[in-house]
């Protein structure tokens, strides 16, 4: 059985980091072990929310998985709490990196040209570094810009510019990047990616809905990560996805008793399974 290492933090009510990767990987038939970075009543969105910080924890979890020689087919970080945190997650990687597994940093730290509570432009400075150790990157608009110490040009950037933003990130040293959250010119809403050793551009939607929610970008990178490292290329991968995570926006548009804080990305589950079988014919 193929084993997931996830690194972010438990947000006990928000179906986001933890709570989002951790069903969705296992439910993909793959063992998912966690790295809880924090524990959190409720992403931070809702006022009040309470952070108790595991910092202190990390180190010694990485180095009892050295001594029993646990082995992982991807890493994929998450929300991480602060610059240390995000220091302590380089030495996973150096500890776990493997030449054929993968490393998959979504920036978590931004949306809708503002950062989440408690960071700074120092900590997306050190994301940014963090993401050189990457093999595929996931940011979403606001977090490139964040990455890029450039302004946000908004949620309807045109192509040209989410281009020349994912020519400067690949700059970085990943080997591919993706920017999540596009606006297409067909009226389709998807992902733009650059790969950096074919040199060439890549891209997908799927239909737009009237909605937009807290989490989506967890789900898109816990379906991915699960995607890849069921076998599926990359492209295939994030494709799958995209599809899934349009999904669960769609089923809790549909639903007048969603919850307002996330997507009902449970519902969709048995979608992303046929998913699975569908493209592996
Ligand atoms: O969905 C990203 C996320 C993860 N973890 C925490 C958050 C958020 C977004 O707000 O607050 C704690």
């Amino acid at each position: 059985m193929k084993r997931v290492m996830t690194i972010q933090d438990i947000s006990c009510i928000g179906k986001c980091s933890l709570t989002v990767a951790l069903p969705i990987i296992s439910a993909m038939g793959i063992e998912c072990a966690i790295v809880p970075t924090a524990v959190l009543s409720t992403h931070t969105m809702f006022d009040g929310f309470t952070f108790r910080d595991l910092t202190d924890d990390l180190d010694s979890i990485r180095e009892h998985w050295l001594k029993e020689e646990f082995s992982f087919d991807a890493i994929y970080t998450g929300y991480l709490g602060s610059i240390r945190q995000i220091e302590i997650v380089q030495r996973f990687f150096s500890s776990f990196k493997r030449p054929d597994n993968y490393i998959i940093v979504d920036p978590a730290m931004a949306d809708n040209g503002k950062m989440y509570a408690g960071f700074d432009k120092d900590f997306a400075l050190k994301m940014t570094e963090l993401s050189a150790y990457a093999d595929i990157i996931l940011p979403n608009i606001s977090e490139a810009a964040f990455m890029l110490d450039i302004e946000y040009p908004g949620e309807n950037a045109s192509i040209e510019t989410i281009k020349e933003m994912l020519l400067k990130l690949s700059k970085l040293g990943s080997k591919k990047v993706v920017i999540t959250g596009v606006k297409l010119e067909d009226d389709t809403f998807g992902f733009v990616g650059y790969d950096n050793e074919t040199k060439s551009f890549f891209k997908y939607g799927t239909r737009q809905i009237p909605m937009r929610s807290h989490g989506t970008g967890d789900v898109f990178a816990s379906s991915f990560t699960g995607a890849l490292t069921r076998g599926f290329d990359i492209f295939t991968a994030l494709k799958i996805a995209a599809d899934y995570t349009s999904e669960c926006i769609n089923n809790s548009y549909k639903d007048p008793n969603h919850v307002n804080y996330a997507v009902n990305f449970e519902a969709e589950i048995p979608y992303l399974l046929e998913s699975l079988k569908r493209f592996s014919q």
